[in-house]
């Protein structure tokens, strides 16, 4: 699996062969190396360039045993940057696991990792032995790459056990917070000016009367309505809309069917086209012979009233947008 194809083109007087490299679209993105990404959060910086802000699976481990979070970068969506961990558990003092699926944000000049992290453990057999906890922080950086630092040194708050932090950045600078939470979904929190703490109450928002269970929030703003994403029972994409970030949301359907497992996703305006990220379950050279997670991306198109049109998984995902 490689996206660079080898083109030859013989001269036929010449006799010489130039051989060039074109970038070739495929699905899951292709990163470079045999990494395990999935939980993508994707954001265009002032840099016009697309950051990707993904979790990090541990080889074959089948319990989200997961140490650290990674960045990648790209001008065009098919070439690909790694830049490494941009901050692992051994860096906080508050959690030694779970690294699961970040976001991140942009404001007072300051790039910020949120990220979910925990400690414990989780008995599959005697689950109500299970002691596993899990948090949501916040590391800073003046790099959309990091290495981020987690200057508070504590979570956000230790209760409702709460991972899966999206922030949403309004056009009026107030940041907003939605998560997956124990008791505590289709519930949003300001943060405080500083980023560094949230500020007011948990507010639970107004779902129209359709709850269904669900992770990985996402919320974004196009032509002045917000969008308020998720995998419904972990697994298909839908969505609902407001006039507000706090709602009242109206649910609108799905965006993408379930390929089984859980799915978690980011929606993403570049270069004028809108591009929806996700992770897939696929078999790619795993050491275990199992579905591991990757990261993948397609188009994202909306109907005139605003509706999204509903998106097909594809192998060959997006092309470069150079
Ligand atoms: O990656 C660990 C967890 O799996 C995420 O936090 C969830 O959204 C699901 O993708």
């Amino acid at each position: 699996m490689n996206r660079l194809t080898r083109l030859a083109q013989c001269g036929f007087l010449a006799g010489i062969c130039a051989v060039a490299q074109v970038a070739i679209a495929e699905n899951p993105l292709d990163f470079g190396s045999n990494i395990r990404t999935a939980d993508p959060s994707g954001h265009v910086w002032h840099d016009g360039k697309m950051y990707l802000y993904t979790s990090h699976d541990e080889e074959c481990q089948p319990d989200f045993y997961m140490k650290n979070w990674h960045t990648f970068s790209s001008a065009n969506l098919v070439d690909w940057v790694d830049h490494g961990p941009s901050l692992s558990v051994d860096e906080l003092v508050w959690a030694d696991n779970f690294a699961w699926a970040p976001d991140a944000a942009y404001k007072n000049g300051k790039y910020y990792l949120i990220f979910p992290a925990g400690t414990g453990y989780k008995d599959r057999v005697n689950p109500e032995k299970s002691t596993k906890w899990m948090g949501i922080g916040v590391a800073e950086s003046d790099s959309p790459t990091g290495p981020f630092v987690d200057k508070i040194g504590a979570p956000l708050w230790t209760e409702p056990y709460a991972n899966d932090p999206s922030l949403f950045v309004d056009d009026d600078g107030r940041a907003y917070l939605y998560f997956h939470g124990k008791d505590a979904d289709y519930q949003v929190i300001e943060m405080a000016d500083d980023m560094r703490s949230v500020k007011g109450e948990f507010i639970k928002m107004d779902m129209g009367g359709y709850e269904p269970k669900m992770e990985g929030p996402w919320v974004f703003k196009r032509a002045g309505l917000y969008y308020f994403t998720m995998p419904e029972n972990n697994r298909t994409l839908s969505y609902y809309t407001s006039e507000s970030p706090t709602g009242p949301w109206a649910y609108q359907g799905v965006i993408m069917d379930s390929e089984g497992g859980n799915n978690h996703h980011s929606i993403v305006e570049f270069k004028g086209q809108w591009i929806l990220f996700y992770h897939r379950w696929l078999d790619r050279n795993s050491t275990c012979h199992r579905k591991q997670r990757h990261v993948a991306a397609e188009y994202l198109y909306f109907n005139d009233d605003g509706s999204i049109k509903k998106v097909e998984r594809t192998e060959t995902g997006v092309s470069a947008m150079d």
